[in-house]
């Protein structure tokens, strides 16, 4: 195992499948003797999990600058409370969402400027993953799925779907534009096919970076 360890990150639009796939890449992970830490975003720490709740409540009105700050306020507790601390001493760090999704979700969702947020991605994260599994579906699947799971959508949910449109064109473009980062996944296989392709590419990128 190398003195750093590996930082993974898993991404995609609503009901993709990250918590499954999560699971999948841990127990896979564990099985090659690494030390693996779970976290999510926006969360992770105690304070980006309090932060995570002010950011969902549907009963907030924030503007797109608040939310995009309040993304990389809690990216920024995680980094170095939990994420580079793990690295240093080997472990593999998977985390449901990472500066990525605030491309998504702020830049291509919100419409804010992508260079701000690549500012912000310098300073208040400093880090990206090494790997990144995009689960990519279609729109009005992935919300059917998400819906099916019953419950009060949260208030970033609550947006209408050509919201979720950009979001999904924008992970898609941040992909292309690193293949040597992003694994693309049809997440619109039965899980256990996503399942399978997720473990193939992660075998796939271990063996190339040996
Ligand atoms: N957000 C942001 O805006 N900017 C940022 O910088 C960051 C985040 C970091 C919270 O994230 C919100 O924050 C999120 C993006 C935003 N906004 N929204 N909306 P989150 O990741 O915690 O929340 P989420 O995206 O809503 O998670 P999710 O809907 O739970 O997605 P998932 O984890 O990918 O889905 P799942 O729970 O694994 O699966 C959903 C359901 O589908 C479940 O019933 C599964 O059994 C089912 N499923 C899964 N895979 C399949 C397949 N292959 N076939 C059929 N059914 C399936």
């Amino acid at each position: 195992m190398s003195a750093r360890g590996l930082f993974i990150s898993i991404e995609g639009g609503e009901g993709a499948g990250k918590s499954t796939v999560m699971a999948a890449l841990s127990e896979a992970l564990v099985a090659r003797g690494h030390e693996v830490v779970l976290t999510r975003e926006p969360g992770g720490t105690p304070e980006g999990e309090a932060i995570r709740a002010l950011l969902l409540d549907p009963g907030n009105h924030l503007l797109p600058e608040t939310e995009l700050l309040l993304m990389f306020a809690s990216r920024a507790q995680l980094v170095r409370q939990c994420v580079l601390p793990a690295l240093a001493r080997g472990a593999a760090v998977l985390t449901d969402r990472f500066t990525d999704a605030s491309f998504a979700y702020q830049g291509g969702g919100r419409g804010l400027d992508m260079a701000r947020i690549a500012e912000l991605e310098r300073w208040a994260a400093g880090i990206k993953p090494d790997l990144t599994f995009l689960l990519d579906v279609g729109v009005a699947e992935g919300l059917a799925r998400a819906r099916s799971r019953g419950g009060e959508p949260d208030r970033i949910e609550r947006e209408r779907g050509d919201f979720f449109e950009r979001v999904r064109a924008t992970y898609l473009l941040r992909a292309a534009a690193e293949p040597d980062r992003f694994r693309l996944i049809d997440a619109g296989q039965p899980a256990d096919d996503v399942r399978r392709s997720v473990l193939a590419a992660l075998a796939g990128w271990i063996e190339a970076s040996r």
